[in-house]
């Protein structure tokens, strides 16, 4: 019997600094509510999906920075989301700013959950590849401080038994890199989740942020293809406090192929329904790991065992 999971990525328009933590999740709840009238069971949300994308300003009030992290989840602000979801079914990914005390001192993640759909836990993931700077860069407009104001993950790449598969989750950045994919389709992944603020002037080089559209598809295209899993990413965009974003949210099939896409620039629903078993065959044909994998090339080639040697500079 194929094994089907009515799938939602919930994109969203900005969201401005003075907007409310309850306004916010009122837009998620409402989004929550569309993907259930369309027939979804799971809904991706975005990154940072209850505050503005605050890394892009120098903030050096801790008390201020500090109203952007959730000290729990759910807290008293998103507990109307788990409520909801509860209430409709309806699983939920959602990324948040998440403050912790450990070891006596505060410790800042760039975090993502999943929820079942009786409103549980099922997963923690926390950021691993942080973009950007720890200090301030000159002529910029917008900074991008994500090294200053989280540490870098310390959960790996975890995968996560529910909606009747394997599930995984990263986070932005993240998708840009083979190996997080990888980590996961290792472990049988059949659906990694993750949201995304992607500026358009990132780099400061026009023929590089020139490609942001086509290199944000092309980075997840080739994750879903090459580890034979489902890719749902989930942006959030449009212009936010002066700060272009892109949006073009997917569904990703694991041919490879973009199965559902936002055309908006807005909170907008978009929906697939993901045969868990498609993955299965392509695992069981191109890409089966156990039969046409060769780590122990790969171990030689890393040791420079059989290898051309590098040419001489
Ligand atoms: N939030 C992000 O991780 N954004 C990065 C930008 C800065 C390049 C991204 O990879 O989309």
């Amino acid at each position: 019997m194929a094994r089907i999971v009515n799938t939602a990525s919930a994109q969203m328009g900005p969201i401005a600094k003075a907007e409310t933590r309850k306004d916010t999740v009122r837009r998620l709840i409402a989004m929550m509510r569309e993907a259930k009238g369309r027939g979804a069971e799971l809904v991706v949300f975005t990154e940072l999906a209850l505050t503005t994308f605050f890394p892009r300003w120098l903030v050096e009030d801790e008390a201020e920075l500090d109203g952007y992290y959730e000290r729990s989840m759910p807290g008293p602000e998103t507990q109307a989301l788990f409520d909801e979801s509860k209430k409709l079914g309806v699983g939920f990914y959602l990324g948040f700013a998440e403050l912790v005390e450990e070891g006596g001192r505060k410790r800042r993640f760039n975090t993502s959950i999943l929820v079942d759909r009786s409103g549980a836990i099922i997963g923690k993931y926390r950021k691993v590849h942080l973009p950007g700077h720890a200090e301030p860069q000159p002529n910029r407009t917008h900074q991008h401080l994500e090294k200053r104001y989280f540490e870098p993950g310390n959960l790996g790449f975890p995968v996560f038994r529910g909606f009747g598969g394997v599930m995984g989750m990263c986070i932005c950045n993240d998708r840009r890199w083979p190996e997080t994919y990888r980590v996961m389709g290792l472990q049988q992944v059949e659906m990694i989740m993750l949201g995304y603020n992607t500026p358009f002037d990132h780099t400061g080089h026009a023929d590089i942020d020139g490609l942001t559209s086509f290199h944000n598809h092309l980075s997840m295209q080739a994750g879903a293809y090459q580890n034979a899993t489902w890719v749902i990413g989930t942006a959030k965009c449009g212009n936010e406090e002066g700060s272009r974003m892109v949006g073009q949210s997917v569904i990703i099939a694991p041919s490879g192929e973009i199965v559902a896409q936002a055309y908006t620039l807005e909170d907008e629903v978009i929906t697939a329904r993901c045969d868990l078993d498609m993955g299965k065959r392509y695992r069981e044909t191109i890409f089966n790991f156990a039969k046409h994998r060769e780590p122990e090339s790969y171990r030689l080639i890393v040791e420079r065992k059989g290898a051309i040697p590098p040419p001489e500079v």
